[in-house]
C-alpha cells in the first residue's frame, strides 16, 4: 500500500483503534489463534507502529493492559509503562471501557445478571476500570453489554432486567459526579452474539432507555456499523438519529455484511456506498469525536497484514471524505439536489407552528388538487444515484 500522499493519515485526522482490534489473535469460535497474544511488549511496539502510520490514539478494556487478576503493584508497573510509551510515542486515550464479557464470572451478564453478587462484582470492575480511564485521560467511557441478556428467556424477568441495567448505570454516573470525573458515558448496542438476544438491541432502542436514566446528559451513544448491519438495519439512519438528539458521543466504525456475525471488517471493505455516506454525514455535520476502528485484520493476516489493516481503515476513511467533498463540488449533483430541496415559503410557514388559521388553511383551503402533478413526477434519482456510484468509483470530479 503506498504511504506518503494526501491520504496518508495524520494525528489531526483524530483516527483511534482499540487495543483490542490491532491485538486481535485471530481466534475465532471453531479455530485457535493465527497471531501471537497481545502483552505489554507487543502492545508497547503497537503503539510505536500507529503513531508511525498516523493514528492519534488507542483506546482500552481494563484487561487489554491489566490482566483480570493482576496485584496492585503489577497493575500500577504496566500503567506506568503504558504512560511512559504513550508519551514517548504522543498517542493519546480518549476512550476507556470495562470487559464485562471474557471471564466466566460474566457468563449471565454483569449489569443484569440475577445473582446480586455478580451485579456488585460487575460494579466493582466497572469503577477501577473508570478510575484507569481517568488517569490515561479518556473523555469517553463506553458500555457494552455483550453478556446482558439471554437465551432462555424464561430465566430472566426482562423488565426486571432493564431495572438493574439503569440502577447500575445510575450508580456509576453518581460515582463520576462524586469523584468529579469529567468523562461521559456512551452506551454500545449489539443485537445478538454472544447472547442469543441482547437487551436494547440498537441504537434507537439504547437511546430511548437513556431518557429513563437519572443523569440523561451524561449519557449518550457508542453506534457500531456492524451491530446495526447484523440487524439489517441503516447505519447512518441509526447515527443520524443520535448526531441529531445531541447524543453521538462516540462512535464503531468497520464494515459487515448485512445480517451476520459480527465481521468486525476493516473500514469501508464492505458496503462502500454505505460508508460514503456515513463519512459525508459525520463531516457534513462537523462531529467533533474520535474516528474510531473497531474492528480486525482477516484471519489470513500475519502481523504486517495487520498494519495494513489499520492503515486501509484510516485510508479509506479520508479516500471517502475526499469523495464527500467532490459531492458537494459536483455541480450536476448539486443542481439534481437543488431541485428537490426547492422550498415553499408561504406554505412551510404555515405547516412549522400550529394555530387555528393554519390548520384551518391546510384543513379547508389546501387540498389533492394542489399537489396531483406530485403523484406522477419523476424525481430523478435513478440519475442522481448513479452519479454518486459514478463518482465513487471515480470517473467523475477532481
Ligand atoms: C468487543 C465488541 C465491541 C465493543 C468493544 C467494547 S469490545 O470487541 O465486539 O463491539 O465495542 O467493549
Ligand atoms: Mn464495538
Ligand atoms: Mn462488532
Amino acid at each position: 500500500m503506498s504511504t506518503g500522499d494526501r491520504f496518508q493519515p495524520v494525528p489531526e485526522d483524530h483516527f483511534t483503534f482499540g487495543l483490542w482490534t490491532f491485538g486481535n489473535p485471530g481466534r475465532d469460535p471453531f479455530g485457535d489463534p493465527v497471531r501471537p497474544l497481545p502483552n505489554l511488549e507487543s502492545i508497547k511496539r503497537w503503539l510505536g507502529i500507529l503513531a508511525e502510520i498516523g493514528a492519534y490514539g488507542v483506546n482500552l478494556h481494563d484487561n487489554d493492559l491489566v490482566p483480570f487478576d493482576a496485584s496492585a503493584a503489577e497493575r500500577d508497573r504496566i500503567v506506568a509503562e503504558f504512560k511512559k510509551a504513550l508519551k514517548d510515542t504522543g498517542l493519546k486515550v480518549p476512550m476507556a471501557t470495562t470487559n464485562l464479557f471474557s471471564h466466566p464470572i460474566f457468563k449471565d451478564g454483569a449489569f443484569t445478571s440475577n445473582d446480586p453478587k455478580v451485579r456488585a462484582f460487575a460494579l466493582h470492575k466497572t469503577m477501577r476500570a473508570i478510575d484507569l480511564g481517568v488517569e490515561l485521560g479518556a473523555q469517553v467511557y463506553v458500555f457494552w453489554g455483550g453478556r446482558e441478556g439471554t437465551e432462555v428467556d424464561a430465566s430472566k424477568d426482562p423488565v426486571t432486567a432493564l431495572k438493574r441495567y439503569r440502577e447500575c448505570i445510575n450508580f456509576l454516573c453518581e460515582y463520576c459526579i462524586d469523584n468529579g470525573y469529567q468523562i461521559k458515558f456512551a452506551l454500545e448496542a449489539k443485537p445478538n452474539e454472544p447472547r442469543g438476544d441482547i437487551f436494547l438491541a440498537t441504537t434507537g432502542a439504547m437511546l430511548a432507555f437513556i431518557y429513563t436514566l437519572d443523569h440523561p446528559d451524561m449519557v449518550g451513544l457508542n453506534p457500531e456499523v456492524a451491530h446495526e448491519h447484523m440487524a439489517g438495519l441503516n447505519f447512518s439512519h441509526a447515527v443520524a438519529q443520535a448526531l441529531e438528539a445531541g447524543k453521538l458521543f462516540h462512535i464503531d466504525l468497520n464494515a459487515q455484511k448485512l445480517c451476520r456475525f459480527d465481521q468486525d471488517l476493516r473500514f469501508g471493505s464492505e458496503d462502500l456506498k454505505g460508508a460514503f455516506f456515513l463519512v459525508k454525514l459525520l463531516e457534513d455535520y462537523n462531529w467533533p469525536g474520535m474516528r474510531h476502528f473497531d474492528a480486525h485484520a482477516y484471519r489470513t493476516e500475519d502481523l504486517d497484514g495487520v498494519r495494513d489493516f489499520c492503515l486501509g481503515c484510516m485510508r479509506t476513511y479520508k479516500i471517502l471524505k475526499e469523495k464527500v467533498r467532490q459531492f458537494h463540488e459536483d455541480e450536476e449533483i448539486q443542481a439534481i439536489l437543488r431541485e428537490l430541496n426547492a422550498g415553499d415559503e408561504p406554505l412551510e410557514t404555515r405547516m412549522a407552528q400550529y394555530s387555528r388559521a393554519n390548520a384551518t388553511y391546510l384543513r379547508d383551503q389546501f387540498g389533492y388538487s394542489d399537489v396531483a402533478d406530485r403523484a406522477t413526477r419523476g424525481l430523478g434519482y435513478e440519475r442522481l444515484d448513479q452519479l454518486v456510484i459514478e463518482l465513487l468509483l471515480g470517473v467523475r470530479g477532481s
